[in-house]
């Protein structure tokens, strides 16, 4: 007895000194799949493949492969975006995966993701991979479709082929028996077709992603059977129907982006009983019907770009914690934003188009709201003196109203503001309030300025090019107005300036050589003035320039050379100005 236990003992040292000994030897069939992977690969800069030589060993010698002690490769991970600590590797890897990988019988994990440049098929022998537990191939340039060997995947529980040209539908048979896939990425593919009902059978799902495909049909209601999904995206696609009640019953869900399909019908009251969700998406659709009573205690509502009609419910004055709601381009016919809003600690409130017509509502001068959008509505009256106590505003956007009033002098104190578009409406009088307002840090530097379609009668401030708030302004519009004067010097000052569009106004004078200073515009229109004399050869070859309209003024001269592509029309109806594109001079 005593001697048989002994021996035993002895004969399991033996053999674990034995496996010890021999362990990390790699087996010939997976060296060689990996030399054949190697072999495919074409180009290799960051040589993350240099080690993998026939002299070494694998599983010790190569990085990014791992061996168990029998010497089978179960891990082969090398990634063309690794970050650490303090570290970013970002590089390529060009060629085809190799269906010698598929001989690979003990492999759990294969990282090739992030390679950009693996081009071809997935291939079919992937589905031998039976041990699978990972695969990572996203953001590659593959083709074909996800082969449906890969219903043998038993064991697969995250798969991620996002980023790639992959098409074709999503395999029933594949979804269907997939049964340990806890994480599931298709993104940013082509794949079409619908989602399989089968998907329901995914029980351990936790996380969703099929956006940006073109996927057709509508929901499975079987989603509704996912009860651990915490994430689903299905957003940018092409999907129909109607939104199932069954969603109601994903209680895990904290994101859904369904946002950017053809969803229709109206919202199931059964969404209110997704008690984690806080980031959802249900925006450019056609979804009908008036607007959920609850949403949860969703921090962001966008339900922008729908067919929503009806009254906003009065449930949302109690939620306290809503700081975005977008219900933009809805013919909801609100006529008045309702006054309850005024006790929500909104950060962004869009209401653009959603039919709200009279005055700007007074309960706003004591908001703390920072992004406004109520454009394209039917809102007239005076730009109220008590818009300067809206201090928090860094976006404006009243675009498309009826307004009519010059701006308050109190519009100085919107200390934040950014961006600002006021275009079509019939604003008047001067600019000055606008442009020079107060700021006291970088914060409040304006981005972007549209003023155009308005009834403002300037001058361009002549020191525009020297007021703190403009020093990083990058877009100017301010196109039909009766704008009169002329373009200030100083706004060759205005160093980020990209955009400027003075075209339809009544400016007189010379276009100065300084606006060629503004080394940043691309486009430039200043069409349909009282312009006269040259056009600056400055200004003509400004380095970024794409776009240069002048016509339509009283210039004169000789256009000078320059490298940018303007055509004709850019130039025509100035009698005094002659030379490529237009007639050589000699013909005056
Ligand atoms: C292989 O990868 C899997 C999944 O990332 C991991 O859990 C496992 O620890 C790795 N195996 C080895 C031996 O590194
Ligand atoms: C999307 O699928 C439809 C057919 O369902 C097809 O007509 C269309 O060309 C596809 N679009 C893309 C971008 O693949
Ligand atoms: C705007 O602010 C001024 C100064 O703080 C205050 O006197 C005025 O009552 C405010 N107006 C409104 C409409 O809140
Ligand atoms: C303001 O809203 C209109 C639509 O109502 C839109 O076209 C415009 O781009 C918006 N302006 C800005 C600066 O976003
Ligand atoms: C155009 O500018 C000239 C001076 O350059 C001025 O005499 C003339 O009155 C202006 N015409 C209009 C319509 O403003
Ligand atoms: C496994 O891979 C296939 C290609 O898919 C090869 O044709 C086989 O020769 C290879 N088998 C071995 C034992 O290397």
């Amino acid at each position: 007895m005593k001697i048989s236990i002994y021996n035993k003992t002895l004969v399991l040292f033996l053999s674990l000194l034995v496996s010890l000994l021999v362990s990390k030897a790699c087996h010939l069939v997976d060296r060689q799949a990996l030399l054949h992977f190697k072999h495919n690969i074409v180009s290799d800069p960051s040589k993350l493949l240099h080690s993998w030589s026939i002299s070494s060993d694998c599983c010790s010698a190569w990085e990014g492969v791992v061996c168990e002690s029998s010497g089978r490769v179960v891990n082969v991970s090398r990634p063309g975006l690794v970050s650490g600590n303090d570290f970013l590797v970002d590089t390529y890897m060009s060629g085809t995966l190799s269906p010698y990988l598929g001989n690979l019988s003990f492999l759990q994990l294969l990282d090739l993701s992030n390679l950009k440049d693996l081009k071809g098929p997935i291939p079919q022998e992937f589905g031998k991979l039976s041990h699978l537990t990972h695969l990572f191939l996203d953001s590659n340039m593959l083709i074909g479709s996800i082969p449906t060997p890969f219903r043998y995947l038993f064991r697969l529980e995250k798969l991620y082929l996002g980023n790639n040209y992959i098409s074709g539908v999503v395999p029933s048979s594949v979804f269907g028996s997939l049964s340990s896939l806890s994480e599931l990425g298709l993104s940013g593919n082509r794949l079409s077709g619908q989602i399989p009902t089968s998907i329901g059978k995914l029980v351990l799902l936790t996380k969703l992603d099929l956006h940006a495909n073109n996927i057709s049909g509508s929901i499975p209601i079987s989603i509704g059977k996912l009860k651990s999904l915490t994430y689903l995206d299905l957003s940018e696609n092409r999907i129909s129907g109607r939104l199932p009640r069954s969603i109601g019953a994903l209680s895990q869900l904290v994101l859904l982006y369904l946002n950017h399909n053809q969803l229709t019908g109206s919202i199931p009251s059964s969404i209110s009983g997704l008690n984690s969700l806080r980031f959802c998406q249900l925006s450019q659709n056609k979804l009908a019907g008036a607007l959920p009573a609850s949403l949860g205690q969703l921090p962001k509502i966008d339900l922008s770009r729908n067919r929503l009609i009806g009254q906003i419910p009065p449930q949302l004055a109690k939620l306290h914690s809503l700081d975005t709601l977008d219900l933009s381009f809805n013919p909801l016919g609100l006529v008045s934003v309702p006054s309850f809003f005024a006790r929500l600690k909104l950060f962004r409130l869009l209401l653009a188009k959603t039919g709200i017509e009279g005055l700007l509502p007074n309960w706003l001068s004591s908001s703390s709201i920072s992004i406004l959008d109520l454009s394209s509505n039917a809102l007239t009256g005076k730009l109220p003196h008590w818009i300067g106590n809206m201090t928090s505003l860094s976006f404006l956007n009243l675009s498309n109203n009826g307004f009519h009033s010059s701006i308050p002098a109190e519009f100085r104190n919107l200390a934040l503001l950014m961006d600002l578009d006021l275009h079509s409406n019939k604003f008047s009088g001067h600019l000055s309030s606008i442009f020079s307002k107060q700021s006291q840090n970088p914060l409040g530097q304006f981005n972007s300025i549209d003023l155009s379609n308005n009834m403002f009668t300037g001058p361009i401030d002549e020191d525009i090019g020297e007021i703190p708030t403009m020093a990083s302004i990058k877009s100017l519009v301010l196109s039909n107005n009766p704008l009169r004067g002329s373009i200030p010097k100083s706004m060759g000052k205005l160093s980020d300036l990209q955009v400027l569009k003075l075209a339809h106004n009544r400016l007189s004078g010379r276009i100065q050589s300084e606006l060629g200073d503004a080394r940043k515009l691309t486009t430039l229109s200043l069409s349909s003035n009282n312009l006269s004399g040259n056009i600056p050869k400055e200004v003509l070859n400004l380095k970024d320039l794409k776009e240069f309209d002048v016509s339509r003024n009283h210039l004169s001269g000789k256009i000078a050379p320059h490298k940018a592509i303007i055509p004709v029309s850019g130039f025509i109806d100035n009698p005094g100005l002659c030379g490529a594109p237009l007639p050589p001079c000699n013909h005056f």
